[in-house]
């Protein structure tokens, strides 16, 4: 490995020395150019190094230093023109280059881009903002400025006293059931939503225990001995485990009747009720209470206990009951999350119980209703939760047998592969293209199973697949922006996300993706929506309005978020083992 190194460090130095005659750029007077796509946190050292430039007839360009020097130069592989944002597009590739430092791009007839850097730790931060924005998102309880900055706020929706509704099947009374995360630009709480979350914040944990230690993010808890991302973790849990009905089943949600008003949480008084009652939200508790039982074992056995009963029983309720489907009653008009089908919900409760428990009655069913390994744009809080089983069912940890493993294992090489290829034909190299309500998650599903994949076989592929679709969140996109709020020299300004809008501070609250371009359109101007936004442009990879009214692009959401944790930890923990 050493001596790899030591050749790549020489190739360097001669590329150096080849590719360069040291001339100094005045790039001062260099126009910044929006067509040089990239990602505008940087490279790991060590790493595929790709940019889109787009709508240029120049047919090279320069890599310049902080000083002005041209450090490297190459030639622009032309891809041809993307129709789903009508671009003509050219890739700079300088992953030869290995040099640590603060950088731009030239290309000759547009000009010079956004700064980036190259260094091994440029994931480290968006990683830490990304788990803290989860903080900054609580319920219940004061936002205190030592842990929020200037993005403190007081108690807001106790929801202590929670009125039932009818369709949770009690006739009436209260319940209390505080804490956990705000869904997303709304303040209401859903478990269909939460599941999908916490599993894959849980996953991320699973595979990477220590990534976020303890005294990481500087939230109420730390200096507890727990990693931070596992305490914010359980603020969500203790939530949820309130949703639960004598009787297994799980409430559906927590909410208003309708979305409040884009004001401040404390200034959000509307009565708060408990909603619903569903096989779909049943099947999230069972699921990331099974898993979190697992993750909590060796730390609190009594709640692992607790939690692992828990989810037994709402995985009975399902079973019980397991076609009860969620749907808005008339007086209720906030989010539904409803879907129709549920073998995907089925598939991954079952997957994480039975990688807890190892008991006949999970594997069966499975054994009964197999799912493949696969991915399907815009199902990212659906049917894609199967994925989500096979990765607890592939890990150590689960009960499943080793010749098992490694057909769900292989089944997982097989979908990275096919992705792998898309990504190979795609001129922004990144594998999407179909862009839904949330695409960003989309993305950054992707990006999760190749990350997966390069933790089967460290297979390289994997990694730069990872990497090159990452790229694609923060900048290299056709609409030329960071989705990540705080991240990036041009990034999302004005998510649809009440706490950033309502309060007194200019900067959005940092660390949430966007839900990025949506060809729908939902809030779009149409005949039935005739005050709706005018997009500026209705290409499908450039339906996206940086406008905090902007809920089909622009709202953020936990679920969205989780994944970009995933990918933030692992990019940054593969950052440290490359170098
Ligand atoms: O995936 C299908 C795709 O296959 C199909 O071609 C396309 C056209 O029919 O539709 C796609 O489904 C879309 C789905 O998002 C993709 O995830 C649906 O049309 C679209 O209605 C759906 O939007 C959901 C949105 O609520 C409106 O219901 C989003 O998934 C969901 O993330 C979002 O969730 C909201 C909560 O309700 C409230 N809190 C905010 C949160 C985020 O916006
Ligand atoms: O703020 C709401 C957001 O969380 C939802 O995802 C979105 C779609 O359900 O609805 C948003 O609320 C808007 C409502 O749908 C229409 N009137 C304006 C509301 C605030 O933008």
């Amino acid at each position: 490995m050493k001596n790899v190194s030591l050749f790549l460090t020489l190739l360097s130095f001669i590329l150096l020395l080849g590719n360069c005659t040291p001339k100094n750029v005045d790039i001062s007077k260099l126009p910044i150019s929006e067509n040089i796509r990239l990602n505008q946190l940087g490279y790991l050292p060590k790493s595929v190094k790709k940019v889109v430039v787009v709508d240029s007839r120049s047919d090279n360009f320069q890599l310049i230093n902080s000083v002005g020097n041209i450090v490297f130069s190459g030639e622009l592989k032309d891809k041809g023109t993307w129709d789903l944002s009508g671009e003509a597009i050219k890739i700079a590739d300088f992953s030869a280059f290995e040099i640590c430092g603060d950088y731009k791009l030239h290309v000759e007839d547009l000009g010079i881009s956004f700064p980036f850097q190259i260094n091994s730790d440029i994931y480290s931060e968006v990683f830490d903002a990304s788990v803290k924005a989860f903080y900054l998102q609580r319920a219940s309880i004061a936002i205190e400025a030592q842990f929020a900055g200037e993005y403190n706020h007081p108690l807001a929706h106790p929801d202590d006293r929670c009125f039932y509704h009818p369709s949770s099947g009690k006739k009436s009374g209260t319940m209390s059931s505080p804490k956990g995360w705000y869904d997303a630009g709304d303040y209401n709480k859903y478990i269909v939503n939460a599941g999908v979350t916490v599993s894959t914040l849980l996953t991320f944990h699973e595979n990477y225990p220590l990534s976020m230690p303890d005294n990481s993010l500087n939230i109420p808890e730390s200096g507890n001995g727990i990693s931070d991302l596992l305490d914010e973790i359980k603020f969500e849990l203790d939530w949820a485990e309130s949703m639960q009905d004598a009787d297994g089943g799980v409430f559906f949600k927590l909410t208003s009747k309708s979305f409040s008003g884009f004001v401040m949480p404390q200034e959000d008084l509307s009565e708060r009720f408990v909603v619903g009652k569903s096989t779909t939200s049943s099947l999230n508790f069972a699921a990331m209470f099974a898993q979190a039982s697992r993750v909590w074992k060796d730390l609190d056995a009594e709640l692992a206990e607790r939690y692992l009963s828990k989810a037994r029983l709402a995985w009975s309720w399902a079973a019980k009951n397991p076609d009860v489907a969620y749907k808005n009653p008339e007086d209720i008009s906030t989010g539904e999350y409803g879907h129709a089908e549920f073998s995907g919900d089925f598939f991954w409760a079952a997957s994480q119980l039975f990688a807890t428990t190892g008991e006949a009655e999970y594997k069966a069913y499975m054994d009964a209703n197999p799912l493949d390994f696969s991915f399907v744009p815009g199902e990212n809080w659906r049917n894609y939760l199967k994925n989500l089983g096979y990765y607890a069912l592939v890990m150590p940890v689960s009960s499943l047998q080793d010749g098992e493993k490694e057909k769900l294992k292989t089944a997982i090489l097989s979908e990275a592969d096919n992705q792998l290829q898309i990504l190979e034909g795609s001129p922004y190299r990144q594998p999407l293209s179909t862009f839904v309500w949330g695409s960003n998650s989309d993305i950054l599903d992707l990006a999760i199973i190749f990350a997966q994949a390069y933790q089967i076989n460290k297979d390289r592929k994997y990694l730069n697949a990872s990497i090159e679709t990452m790229d694609y969140i923060f900048g290299k996109n056709a609409v030329g922006i960071s989705f990540v709020t705080g991240f990036g020299t041009k990034s999302t300004l004005f998510p649809h996300h009440r706490l950033s809008a309502a309060d007194n501070v200019a900067e959005p609250v940092p660390g949430w993706v966007a839900g990025g371009p949506n060809h729908q359109m939902q809030d779009g101007i149409s005949d039935n929506n005739p005050n709706g936004l005018k997009y500026s442009s209705g290409l499908p990879a450039k339906a996206y309005m940086d406008l905090a009214e902007c809920y089909a692009s622009n709202e953020i959401a936990i679920n969205w978020n989780a994944p970009l944790v995933y990918m933030t930890g692992f990019l940054d923990a593969a950052g440290k083992e490359l170098e």
